[in-house]
C-alpha cells in the first residue's frame, strides 16, 4: 500500500507540523495565512552566522546526502543569515491554550476567503477539472487547501527559505521536547532545498516562504516539492510559486500518493446512543480509521443514510471548542488522507469545509 510505503515520509511531515496533538497549530503557512484581516507581514530581521564549526559539518553531510558539489554547498550556506526570533516560533504552543474548532472554522470559512476561492475556481476551472480526472481528487479539496494554506496565493510567506532552514538546522531551540528529531528534519529539508536550487536557473536561492520553509501556493516543504510536485501547466518546469496550475496538480498528486480513494466521502455527521456509547474505545486510535460502520454502531455511534453502508474503516473525530462542548464527526480513510497534508483534524475539516463552501457558491 502506498500509504504504508510512505510511512517514513508521513513521520517527517508529522515532525514538520510539530507540536500538535491534533490541531492546535496549523501548518506553518496556514498559521501565517490564517489571520485574515489581521494578517500583518512583519519585517524579517537577520544577522550573520559568523564563524560556525557546525556549518562546515552540515555542508559536508548535505553534499554527500544530496550529491552536490561541496564547494557549492559551502558557498550557499555562506550566503545564509540567521533569522531572529525563529526559535520562539517553532516551540509547541502552551498546553494551557484550549483548542477551539469553532474559532478555526470562523477564521477559515468566512466570506472573504470564500469569495477568493470562487475567483480561484473560476480562473483555474480547467486545471482543477484536469487534476480531478487524472488524480481522482475533487476540485473542492484542492481549492480548500489553497485557501487555508495561502489565501489563494496572497500569503506565501516572506522569509528567505535558505535563511530559515539554515537557522533551524543550526539553532533549533534546545528546550523543545523533540529537538533532535526536529533539528534533523530541518537539516534534511535544507539539503532538499539546496538540491532544488542547484537544479534551477540562478536566482532560486532567493525563494521566500513560511517561517519553517514551506513554499508557494500549496506551501510545500522542499522534500514534498521534490517528491510530489508536478509540472501541470506543461512549461517544462515545476514552479509552485508562480504557477497556480502546477500547484493544483501537485496538491492533487500529493493526496493521490497518500491513498486518496476516488468517490469516497471524507466524513459523516454523527449522533450518539448515549446508553451504548463507548467513547474511550472509539477515541483511542485517534484519527486513524479503525472501526467498521457496524462496530461503530455497537459502540453507540448512530450513522445516517449512506454512512451505515460505508465500506472501509472509520474514526470518531473529536474537536474541542474551548470551554464549550466538543464537536464530533466520523472520518473516513479519505479524511485521514487529508490529515497527511497537515497532521491535524482541525486543519482537515477546515480545508474540507472551505472547499465545500466555495463549491456551493460555484454551483448556485
Ligand atoms: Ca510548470
Amino acid at each position: 500500500m502506498k500509504l504504508l510505503t510512505l510511512l517514513s515520509y508521513i513521520q517527517i511531515r508529522f515532525l514538520l507540523v510539530l507540536a500538535i496533538s491534533l490541531g492546535f497549530i496549523w501548518s506553518t503557512n496556514a498559521l501565517a495565512a490564517g489571520h485574515g484581516k489581521k494578517h500583518k507581514v512583519h519585517p524579517v530581521r537577520t544577522t550573520p552566522f559568523g564563524p560556525h564549526a557546525e556549518m562546515a559539518q552540515l555542508a559536508t553531510v548535505i553534499s554527500q546526502d544530496q550529491q552536490l558539489p561541496l564547494p557549492w554547498v559551502r558557498h550557499q550556506l555562506s550566503l545564509a543569515r540567521r533569522v531572529q526570533g525563529l526559535e520562539k516560533m517553532v516551540m509547541p504552543p502552551p498546553t494551557s491554550s484550549p483548542k477551539n474548532w469553532a474559532a478555526y472554522q470562523a477564521r477559515f470559512i468566512e466570506p472573504r476567503r470564500i469569495d477568493a476561492g470562487v475567483k480561484f475556481w473560476q480562473a483555474y476551472k480547467d486545471a482543477l477539472e484536469r487534476a480531478q480526472n487524472i488524480y481522482g481528487v475533487p476540485a473542492e479539496l484542492v481549492v480548500g487547501v489553497m485557501g487555508v494554506e495561502t489565501f489563494y496565493g496572497q500569503q506565501m510567506g516572506n522569509y528567505k527559505v535558505l535563511d530559515v532552514l539554515t537557522t533551524l538546522a543550526l539553532h533549533f531551540p534546545p528546550e523543545h521536547p523533540r529537538v533532535q528529531e526536529r533539528q534533523a528534519f530541518f537539516k534534511s529539508e535544507l539539503g532538499y532545498f539546496l538540491k532544488m536550487v542547484h537544479a534551477q536557473p540562478k536566482g532560486q536561492a532567493a525563494i521566500t516562504g513560511s517561517y519553517a520553509g514551506a513554499m508557494g501556493w500549496p506551501q510545500f516543504m522542499p522534500s514534498s516539492w521534490s517528491r510530489f510536485a508536478v509540472d501541470f501547466d506543461g512549461d517544462g518546469r515545476i514552479d509552485l510559486l508562480k504557477s497556480p496550475i502546477d500547484a493544483i496538480g501537485s496538491v492533487a498528486n500529493y493526496f493521490k500518493a497518500f491513498g486518496w480513494q476516488t468517490g469516497m466521502p471524507t466524513h459523516y455527521s454523527v449522533q450518539f446512543d448515549e446508553a451504548k456509547l463507548d467513547k474511550p474505545t472509539l477515541l483511542a486510535p485517534d484519527i486513524l480509521p479503525s472501526f467498521s460502520a457496524a462496530s461503530m454502531r455497537d459502540k453507540g455511534v448512530l450513522l445516517e443514510g449512506d454512512a451505515q453502508q460505508h465500506k472501509g474503516n472509520l474514526a470518531l473525530v473529536e474537536l474541542f471548542n474551548g470551554t464549550d462542548a466538543p464537536s464530533y464527526v466520523v472520518g473516513t480513510e479519505n479524511f485521514y488522507v487529508v490529515t497527511r497534508y497537515n497532521w491535524s483534524s482541525y486543519y482537515a475539516l477546515a480545508v474540507i469545509e472551505l472547499g465545500q463552501a466555495v463549491f456551493k457558491q460555484i454551483r448556485d
